[in-house]
């Protein structure tokens, strides 16, 4: 046995793990010990086909040889270069390819180290460009319920997932959320997005006549929401989002963590959609997951807002130590060209009506009460079982475990996004066995 598969209960203890039931845990882990393509391989060897992308994130597959050579290349060669008054040449390369992927009118990258930085950060720019721009009174920021933009304070603020919150105190003052956009009645089982609910944009009117345009900054949601199950936007609904911000000048901020880089056939949901917001944060794919990173990207008019001072002022009073880090700008570097080399988007495009296809084929088994799509996400929602929310879903993936798949749950929703190399055996294997699950649920 090598030394990764040696751990005992003891020896587990001392790693606080985030968002997991710590105790049940430790008493039955599960420890991956390496990666290859579309598999984990744990501890206990067994082999497991990744139905997530880790969490939403090895769009690349794992262990990806440019990107393994290029952190292996660049932790030699310059290990850490700071980016506060100084520089080093991959991080701006990196946040030219970036904004390449985008419309002209996105310029600019901020980095920073995670989804949740991308997120405040992006808060942060918001507010700073609304004051640079003489509107200094719009400080507040709306985010939707079951929204999830991490865990940092602006993040859990304009989140809408109510444990991510309610533990925490007061939060930032004066945020406020337009409400989601889950309708089973209306549209369980759509194919892709669903027919009804674009006029659920218009309530953000009602928060505008409530506060008044003057004092909001900003709206931020996820194009399609990821974590709190995977909620498709309505055909129409962020078209209208975007025609009521532009309407009151308020800031739209599209939160593309997990619908960046190629999730839905495109490089950004922002294309996939033909909607355009005037700030993007990411993480997660930009570099495959393999070196932690996360960006805000804007448009050209918000840097510019911030340009009006001497040339000798700092302009934005905010970054990380690790903004632009060397090794995830060179493990972005190496994720972006294996993206484009192995044409890994328009896989994923035409790979999605196989994908939809196969979710929609879980109609009719037991508990299945939605079934969802949209590129490669798919979710399967399942009725919970009376007083005991969640067990359901997590029973399914611990036989998924079980049985060498490895799928993601919330509350009692299946979501799947598997790395963009699936093949269609992959994904014929991921639904045969969730199908076989399902019938044996409790
Ligand atoms: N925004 C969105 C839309 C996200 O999905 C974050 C921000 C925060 O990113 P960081 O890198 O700080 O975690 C996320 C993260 C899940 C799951 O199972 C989703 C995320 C993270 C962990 C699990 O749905 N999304």
């Amino acid at each position: 046995m090598s030394s990764s598969s040696q751990a005992t209960v003891n020896n587990l203890e001392a790693f606080w793990m985030p968002f997991t039931a710590n105790r049940q845990f430790k008493q039955n882990p599960r420890l991956l010990v390496s990666a290859n393509g579309m598999f984990y391989k744990s501890a206990d060897g067994r082999t497991i086909l990744d139905a997530t992308a880790g969490l939403w994130c090895c769009n690349a597959g794992h262990s990806q040889p440019r990107v393994v050579e290029a952190v292996q290349k660049q932790v030699a060669e310059l290990d850490f270069a700071p980016t506060f008054q100084l520089g080093h040449p991959k991080a701006f390369e990196l946040a030219a390819r970036l904004t390449g992927l985008l419309p002209a009118a996105f310029e600019y990258a901020f980095f920073t180290n995670s989804g949740s930085e991308a997120v405040d950060s992006a808060l942060k720019i918001a507010l700073a460009y609304q004051r640079a721009r003489g509107e200094g009174t719009r400080t507040r920021l709306i985010g939707r319920e079951r929204g999830y933009h991490g865990v940092g304070f602006g993040g859990i603020t304009v989140g809408g997932i109510v444990k991510n919150r309610m533990y925490f105190g007061s939060l930032l003052t004066g945020a406020d959320h337009i409400r989601d956009t889950h309708n089973i009645e209306h549209n369980a089982f759509s194919r892709g997005q669903p027919e009804w609910g674009a006029h659920l944009a218009e309530d953000l009117e009602r928060l505008v006549a409530l506060h008044d345009a003057s004092t909001i900054a900003a709206v931020i949601v996820e194009p399609v929401a990821g974590s709190t199950g995977v909620l498709v936007p309505p055909k129409g609904y962020l078209e209208r989002l975007r025609e009521i911000c532009t309407r009151h000048g308020i800031l739209l901020i599209f939160d593309e963590v997990i619908t960046g880089f190629g999730r839905l056939g495109s490089a950004f949901a922002t294309e996939h959609f033909g909607v355009e917001p005037d700030l993007i944060t990411c993480a997660k794919g930009l570099t495959s997951g393999v070196v932690p990173m996360g960006a805000v990207i804007c448009k050209k008019e918000i840097y510019d807002a911030f340009m009006d001072a001497p040339e000798n002022t700092i302009e934005l009073f905010h970054g990380y130590t690790y903004s632009g880090h060397p090794l995830a700008a060179a493990a972005g570097l190496a994720t972006l060209d294996t993206y484009q080399e192995e044409g890994l988007f328009e896989r994923a495009a035409e790979l999605s009506a196989y994908w939809e296809d196969a979710v929609h084929a879980l109609k009719g088994l037991p508990h299945v009460i939605d079934l969802r799509n949209l590129g490669l996400i798919g979710a399967i929602e399942l009725e919970p079982i009376d007083g005991k929310p969640t067990a359901r879903a997590f029973d399914a993936f611990l036989q998924c475990y079980e049985q060498g798949l490895l799928i993601r749950t919330t509350a009692d929703i299946i979501a799947l996004s598997p790395p963009l190399i699936v093949e269609k055996n992959h994904i014929d294997r991921i639904f045969d066995t969730l199908s076989g699950v399902l019938k044996t649920l409790n």
